[in-house]
């Protein structure tokens, strides 16, 4: 029929290059850009579906390679809700990804859409977006013919965007809400504003923050956003040349724990700063400690921002949530992964706090923070946000209109439904994210150092092991221990005991052909050691 025609048609456009196969992984396909076309034409064609399978909700489809090197590319799809694509749908995604001939990949669509119940015929919507690689654009015209191939479905192209702001329109305009850029800009201005008004302090001091954009499309974002209220110099924005996440970003400052290019002169010294990733949904802070640091950075990463969020949301809750009866207590909780810093979580169980750990990857982390009330999830590389649940904004919301205005309970819920305003609720968010942190330094009266000290990290070490076959490595459902291959945890358990504060794992990685080594101990020394004779246990 004249799907099936329309299909044929537009895949003969987009061969498969050769020996290349692909999996959806952790957060969509990547790699090399040049041999993408035919994945983006195919998550086209995928998003529209899922368009269709949702009622005609709108869908979003990304195409970035965040943090990885400029010649790289990816695309993921954003569902409605302005989360991850369901996991449901990811094992369609790898099929059609790596059909060989355009008859295939027709077959599989026709099976899949048959199977799934999917109403060809209806309307179906897909908000296209892509970060500054100069391969982007023609990836997103390939991303339009796979989405209009699909009878009835029309995308729609919201160019440069970052990740997190694609996600925010999904969300919003699956909710009827006013869902452009600006709107975003002027939801961020206005619950900012409604924080800075709620700080009791009478005269806060303003600061000045240094923003690495990594050369991406954070830093031109943030240059577009004007704030009054906030003094920030933005480097690395790549219009003065620089390349996109080379020597620059949270990435980079993140495993290297130096400067980023740009940064490091003596007038930074103890200077606040902040770097985005590449698409600014990883957000990391750091200063230069003394001018013969050598380039060495302190650094403030997912860990401490959560950390600093937990405190905030929790100092906020207490207010007026003390009443002490059994069951009216809201549930907060925060999600780490194992890497998160043995020092982090003994400070967030220190406030008391249900801590939980997920697997690596925000959809792991996004699923077991939305069981909470207020549930509040990063990795330490920075990406991570709050969640608010609808039930708890309404809850809020009605004790805001019983509460006589000005009271300390009536401040504290104030906050909490401008932070829920503020920070994305779909995603982690380079640039609320900022924001909050910003306006919570602010409100404690903190400059970055005192807040660094609100623990000390303990020493960790990374190594990356080649092996023929990652798939080899099976771990628990967080990461901790390893179950295949058998035997290898006992010889892991055996090297932690020799350290002080010994902590250790591997896991396969979900985005490149390796085993990664995650070890800590209390001095460097010994986390390196642990590190290193944990690599020779994977070889
Ligand atoms: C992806 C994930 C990130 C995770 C990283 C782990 C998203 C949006 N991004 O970048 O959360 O930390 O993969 O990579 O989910 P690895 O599996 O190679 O260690
Ligand atoms: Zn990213």
């Amino acid at each position: 029929d004249t799907q099936i025609a329309s299909l044929l048609k537009s895949s003969d456009l987009f061969p498969l290059p050769q020996s290349l196969k692909l999996s959806y992984g952790t957060a969509g396909f990547r790699g090399d850009a040049s041999l993408l076309d035919s994945t983006v034409y195919r998550v086209g064609i995928l998003s529209a579906l899922r368009s269709l399978k949702l009622g005609s909700s709108t869908v979003g489809l990304m195409i970035t390679a965040s943090h990885n090197k400029v010649s790289d590319n990816g695309v993921k799809v954003a569902d409605p809700s302005g989360g991850m694509l369901s996991q449901e749908w990811e094992p369609f995604a790898d099929q059609i990804a790596n059909a060989s001939s355009s008859e295939e990949l027709v077959w599989l669509i026709k099976e899949f859409v048959e199977r799934e119940k999917i109403s060809i015929g209806g309307v179906g919507e897909v908000l296209l977006g892509r970060d500054t690689r100069p391969s982007g654009y023609s990836l997103l015209r390939a991303a339009e013919i796979g989405v209009s191939s699909v009878l009835g479905c029309v995308a729609v192209d919201k160019d440069l965007l970052t990740t997190p702001l694609l996600h925010w329109m999904v969300r919003a305009k699956n909710k009827g809400l006013n869902a452009s850029k600006y709107d975003y800009f002027e939801n961020l201005t206005t619950s900012l504003m409604c924080l800075i008004d709620l700080i009791p302090v009478s005269e806060f001091k303003i600061t000045k923050l240094v923003l690495d954009g990594a050369n991406g499309v954070g830093g031109q974002v943030m240059n577009e956003f004007s704030f009054c209220t906030l003094d920030v110099e933005i480097r690395n924005t790549g219009f003065q040349g620089g390349v996109l996440n080379e020597g620059v970003g949270a990435d980079f400052v993140q495993k290297e724990k130096v400067v980023p290019l740009g940064f490091g002169s003596k007038d930074d010294v103890g200077v606040r700063c902040a770097s985005f990733d590449g698409d600014a949904d990883r957000l990391v802070y750091f200063y230069v400690p003394s001018e013969s640091s050598g380039g060495k950075i302190e650094l403030l990463d997912g860990d401490k921002i959560l950390s600093l969020f937990a405190l905030f949301v929790k100092e906020q809750l207490n207010t007026f949530d003390d009443d002490g009866k059994e069951g009216e207590l809201s549930r907060l909780g925060v999600v780490q992964t194992a890497y998160a810093n043995g020092a982090s979580t003994d400070y967030l169980k220190g406030l008391g706090l249900d801590v939980v750990f997920a697997k690596t990857g925000v959809k792991h982390l996004h699923e077991k923070a939305a069981e909470f009330d207020v549930g509040i999830y990063f990795e330490a590389n920075g990406h991570g946000t709050i969640l608010f649940s609808e039930s708890f904004v309404s809850l809020l919301v009605g004790k805001q209109k019983d509460l006589s205005e000005g009271s300390d309970e009536y401040n504290a819920v104030s906050r909490l439904v401008a932070v829920s305003n503020l920070i994305n609720q779909a995603v982690g968010d380079a640039i609320s994210g900022l924001l909050l942190v910003e306006v919570i330094l602010q409100h404690m009266g903190w400059s970055v150092q005192k807040w660094n000290e609100l623990y000390k990290d303990l020493p960790s070490r990374q190594v990356k092991v080649e092996v023929p076959d990652r798939t080899a490595v099976v771990t628990t459902s967080e990461e901790t221990e390893a179950l295949k291959p058998l035997g290898i945890q006992d010889a892991i358990n055996g090297e932690i005991k020799k350290y002080k504060r010994g902590r250790a794992f591997i896991r396969p990685s979900g985005t490149e052909d390796v085993v990664r080594v995650y070890a800590e101990a209390s001095t460097q020394e010994d986390a390196d050691s642990l590190g290193d004779s944990v690599a020779q246990l994977v070889k």
